[in-house]
């Protein structure tokens, strides 16, 4: 395994030097050393999850052992969603006022970088296509290719774009939170980039046709509204110093799991509190929504729910007819069952 992660670096230095040798625009030194630097801060630091899975899956699929060429090409798909997701977190961080990302500073704090974060992430956009184009324009599967990145693209945006309008200062309004709603976000703003493309990507280099598949769709935007709701929960109760980064949901007014879970159990003293302290940056406002948070167990409450949650998805996984599409879904939730990161 460990070995398919060096591949997988040997191939992120590959694209990384063909995106710095980009005929389309002529790089100066300045101009090359600022993608590398951007590319190096932003690609390539994460747990990989989502990229590593490309290749995991598409050799359940195939059934038997990759040849060079294929391993290649699936780590070019798996590089380009760490492309995607770069490209998303470098505008969430901004959009978040976060601080940290990855272990580090969030790109846009670091002082010479600042706004220009802001074009870094149309640039990192920009620079899938390219890889795809290299690598993939004679294959059958590549129009359907571009379309599932488009498609997914526009998905994860409308996610973003309701996460962020629940925000909006002087309409703020907790009454508004519910599960359906929540659902609503981290299936869109989460689950169709981090679990369904992986999986998609690597059915289409095997030469199906996706909408035959839309149970595994279904399964895997189930499983990534899961990993959304345990993001969510670490965002209060995760170690910083191992998810590599600080939450931000309560000072952002963010659409919780946590803050729904806590609508929904609080008496109307509790719900008091949570109105008066909900969304502020004050520190004391912020301890006192996790002191409720405490108070109402929502550790316990998690736990409950990612047991269900595991159970559930294992019993629509078993009834799945074919074998390789169950061993690549199982090998998915193994990989994010229970996570502390
Ligand atoms: C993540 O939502 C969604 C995208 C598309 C980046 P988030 O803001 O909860 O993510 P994080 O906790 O990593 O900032
Ligand atoms: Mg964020
Ligand atoms: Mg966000
Ligand atoms: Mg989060």
């Amino acid at each position: 395994m460990s070995d398919i992660r060096t591949k997988f670096m040997e191939v992120y230095s590959i694209l990384k030097s063909e995106l710095l040798n980009d005929p389309a625009f002529e790089f100066t030194d300045d101009s090359r050393q600022w993608v590398e630097r951007m590319l190096d801060y932003n690609v390539p630091g994460g747990k990989l999850n989502r990229g590593l899975s490309v290749i995991d899956s598409y050799k359940l699929l195939k059934g038997g052992e990759l040849t060079n060429d294929e391993i290649f090409l699936a780590c070019a798909l798996g590089w380009c969603i760490e492309w995607l997701q770069a490209y998303f977190l470098v505008l969430d961080d901004i959009m978040d006022n976060s601080i940290t990302r990855r272990g580090q500073p969030c790109w846009f704090r670091l002082p010479k970088i600042g706004m220009i974060a802001a074009n870094d992430g149309i640039l990192l956009r920009n620079q899938i296509p390219r890889i795809l184009k290299k690598h993939f324009r004679d294959k059958p599967y590549y129009v359907d290719l571009l379309d599932l990145f488009n498609e997914v693209e526009f998905q994860t945006a409308s996610g973003q774009m309701i996460d962020l309008i629940t925000t909006i200062e002087g309409e703020k309004d907790l009454s508004k939170y519910s599960l359906p709603l929540h659902h609503r976000i981290v299936q869109y703003k989460t689950a169709y980039y981090s679990f369904y493309l992986p999986v998609a990507c690597a059915l289409l280099m095997k030469g199906e046709n996706l909408d035959n598949h839309i149970d595994v769709k279904n399964i895997l935007i189930e499983m990534g509204t899961y990993f959304q709701v345990q993001d969510d929960y670490l965002d209060c109760f995760g170690d910083p110093k191992v998810i590599g980064k600080v939450g931000t949901d309560i000072e952002d007014f963010k659409c919780s799991w946590l803050v729904v879970k806590a609508v929904e159990l609080s008496n109307e003293e509790q719900k008091k509190l949570l109105y008066e302290n909900y969304g502020k940056t004050d520190e004391a406002c912020v301890a006192k929504v996790k002191e409720l948070y405490n108070v109402l167990n929502l550790q316990g409450v998690f736990e409950e729910y990612e047991s269900n949650s595991y159970q559930k998805l294992v019993t629509s996984i078993e009834v799945h007819p074919s074998k390789a599409v169950q061993a690549v879904l199982k090998s998915f939730l193994a990989k994010i069952y229970k996570r502390l990161k």
